[in-house]
């Protein structure tokens, strides 16, 4: 199988086990007493959610890495591309019903490496629709998956091309520790945008996608990295936003550029609107 293919065999792989997952999250919804190397409660639906997609992806041709951000170490399962997932991003969110996602990134070097190294990233948003966001050869196409009779699903294309063009929305997380400077960023760009915030990135850089705008994690005054994790959050994110024709940022650039020096490394994110990140980096 060559890259291309195997990158279109995990994109159908995760989309084919996305209606399990979400079908499957109402008796996984407890936490069970166990922290994930980022230190956050884990829910039942965490653990589940991972060993599922890591039984498919590891078992497709041509991925050689495996890494999640509820694991604490890369899993070798051969030769070939490398797969980082946040398999159930914003799970805190389950008991309240509020979206969440999988985050996968696909990337053609040795994990842990550079956002530059992606080849393909998506995600895929549970709400009242299950819908996947796929960054590939430059271009961001959305689709909405139905589950069809005997395991099988359709993908229905939805959005093709997209561009983030307009500028309309803000969504900021982490504001009770906010920096002086960040919080004086905010105040100027809540004057001009509507506020669109959920606690889950794939939610929230979903309606940035849909009606342009802002998605922002800073750095915090008790937490110098802020939150996002880059290899599992970050950089699929980003890729996916810069397709897009919109702008990642750690404060100072691109994330698809930051070092990587660990697994599970945070970093400061920002993405969105070209202009709105270009005035946040000249601001702070
Ligand atoms: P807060 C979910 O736990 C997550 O990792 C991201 O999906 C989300 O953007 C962020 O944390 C929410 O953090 O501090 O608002 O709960």
């Amino acid at each position: 199988m060559d890259k291309e293919e195997t990158v279109d065999e995990v994109v159908r792989s995760v989309a084919e086990t996305a209606p399990h997952i979400s079908s499957g999250l109402m008796h996984r919804r407890e936490y069970v007493g166990e922290q994930n190397p980022s230190d956050e409660e884990v829910r039942e639906a965490d653990v589940w959610a991972n060993e599922l997609l890591k039984e498919q992806i590891t078992s497709i041709e041509g991925v050689g890495q495996f890494a999640s951000e509820e694991e604490k170490i890369i899993t070798d399962c051969g030769e070939g591309l490398a797969v980082a997932i946040d398999p159930l991003d914003g799970s805190s969110n389950i008991p309240t019903n509020n979206l969440i996602g999988t985050i996968v990134g696909i990337y053609d070097g040795e994990l842990p490496c550079k956002g530059e190294n992606l080849v393909a990233a998506f995600y895929v948003v549970y709400g009242p629709l299950t819908t996947m966001m796929v960054a590939l050869n430059g271009d961001v196409n959305e689709y909405v998956i139905e589950e069809r009779p005997g395991d099988d699903i359709e993908m229905y294309l939805v959005g093709e091309d997209l561009e983030i063009e307009d500028d309309r929305i803000y969504g900021f997380g982490g504001n009770k520790n906010w920096t002086e400077e960040f919080r004086e960023f905010e105040s100027e760009i809540a004057e001009d945008y509507k506020l669109r915030y959920s606690g889950a990135l794939v939610g929230d850089v979903n309606q940035v996608m849909h009606h342009g705008g802002m998605f922002a994690y800073p750095e915090r005054t008790d937490a110098s990295n802020g939150k996002l994790r880059l290899l599992f959050e970050c950089n699929p994110v980003s890729y996916i936003v810069e397709s897009a024709s919109g702008a990642s940022s750690d404060g100072a650039g691109s994330i698809l550029k930051v070092e990587v020096e660990e697994l599970h490394q945070r970093v400061p994110f920002f993405a969105g609107h070209t202009d709105m990140i270009r005035k946040m980096e000249n601001s702070l």
